[in-house]
């Protein structure tokens, strides 16, 4: 039985957050309509699914009409009359028609968009929200929200190393619950860091976190969140975390990461998380190793008894996601469908993390719009946590879609990852 035979797929450029182009694709059945934004990283793993970008004098090289061609031209006349909930034979198609590992050909950003657009009309056309088209009448978790407050790396302007430093609102027992202080948190967090660094710390970064001048120190950064936690009268209900993004600071040739003013070999750099695990209420490190390093990231995850999330170590993909659960590097998978290309592969990674003992945490990319598909695929992967940033809308409307869906499950809905995580401290 043919549920939703596709009867078009329409694709447009449109801007992301940063005002750069982007997809917008749409799938139109005879049942419904899928409308589907797709994001782009600026801090992106090596092998990610490739982003094709025009490259001509237009936005600097960014525009994205070739994708759309290939969307329009290509993809489309292959999906016209094929049933939009028949998600994995319809992302098999998208596979072999792009024919390369990496989505070199279509582009990982058409397939992406394609994907998601295809789910969304299936989810339509059975009618469906989201997360319960992808997760089944059981899904019912919300995610434990970590919200990068304090921002540097390659998504700020300031000379903090590390990418993201997260507050996570452990002990809430509800999104409402944890947006709200962790707002507060925000706003407490924005007296101090203005008071202590000077107006323009409130300049946020890529995703809406405080970029404090001056400051050099991730544990600095540290100790200002938890100032802020504790004015709040919130202490002991918040842990830290942090993605590192450590390939950014990573010196393949001396083989060493430049952190505060050192040339830190990967020994020094594990003793360095070492005590600030000791010192500070940090129950996840992102990223917290190059890119490559395998190994010593399941050094690290062996020595040190929090989570270690997978990002640029991983990028969604199950090969690599294998590679690391056969050396045991990290515990757990950070998920962004982009990172891969289709929502198959990506589901993929998050049941392969899931069985393995691997814990899943949705992100989004520095680059999206309000489109708040993550929200929902959050839950209906069962995820138990997300990164979805601070500020700014296109953040804002994936809490606002999280606070929509709890509401929606009512008494059905629980919070947070299952209690025997790394998380618990
Ligand atoms: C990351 C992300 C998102 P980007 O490194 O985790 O927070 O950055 O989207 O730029 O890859
Ligand atoms: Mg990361």
């Amino acid at each position: 039985m043919t549920v939703a035979p596709i009867d078009a797929v329409h694709a447009r450029e449109i801007l992301d957050n940063r005002l750069e182009p982007t997809l917008r694709v749409t799938v139109e059945t005879e049942t419904g309509t899928g409308r589907a934004d797709v994001p782009c990283g600026r801090s992106r793993g090596e092998h990610e699914a490739h982003d094709l970008r025009d490259g001509d004098d237009r936005y600097r090289g960014r525009g994205v009409r070739q994708a759309v061609a290939n969307v329009t031209e290509r993809i489309a006349p292959e999906l016209v009359g094929r049933d939009a909930t028949d998600q994995r034979a319809i992302d098999a198609t998208l596979l072999d028609l792009d024919g390369t590992p990496t989505k070199t050909n279509l582009g990982g950003n058409a397939i992406t968009g394609v994907s998601l657009a295809v789910l969304r009309a299936g989810a339509d056309a059975t009618g469906l929200p989201l997360y319960r088209y992808l997760g089944g009448a059981d899904a019912h978790v919300l995610p434990l929200p970590f919200f990068d407050l304090i921002e540097g790396g390659e998504l700020a302007g300031g000379d903090l190393p590390f990418q993201e430093h997260q507050v996570v609102p452990v002990g809430a027992d509800s999104v409402a619950e944890a947006v709200q202080w962790s707002a507060e948190v925000y706003y407490e967090l924005g007296d101090i860091v203005r008071a202590e660094y000077g107006e323009a710390s409130l300049n946020v970064g890529a995703e809406g976190g405080y970029n404090p001048i001056g400051i050099d120190d991730p544990r600095e950064a540290f100790e200002l969140e938890l100032a802020a936690i504790e004015e709040c009268g919130y202490e002991g209900e918040f842990a830290l975390a942090a993605d590192v993004a450590a390939s950014h600071f990573y010196d393949p040739e001396t083989e060493t990461y430049a952190l505060l003013g050192e040339a830190m070999t990967r020994e020094d750099l594990i003793g360095f998380y070492a005590d600030l695990v000791d010192t500070y209420p940090v129950v996840s490190l992102e990223d917290p190793l190059d890119q490559h390093d395998f190994a010593g990231v399941a050094d690290l995850t062996d020595r040190l008894d929090i989570q270690i999330v997978g990002d640029d170590l991983f990028t969604t993909n199950p090969d690599r996601l294998r590679t690391g659960i056969d050396r045991d590097a990290a515990n757990a998978l950070l998920w962004k469908v982009n990172q891969v290309g289709t929502v198959t592969e990506a589901v993929e990674a998050a049941r392969m993390a899931t069985r393995n003992g691997y814990a899943v945490q949705v992100s989004e990319r520095s680059g999206q719009t309000p489109d708040t598909w993550l929200a929902d695929l959050a839950v209906g992967l069962d995820a138990g946590q997300i990164k979805t940033g601070v500020t700014r809308g296109e953040r804002t409307e994936q809490y606002n879609r999280l606070l929509e869906i709890e509401a929606a499950l009512g008494d059905a809905a629980t919070f947070g990852p299952p209690g025997d995580t790394p998380l618990d401290r």
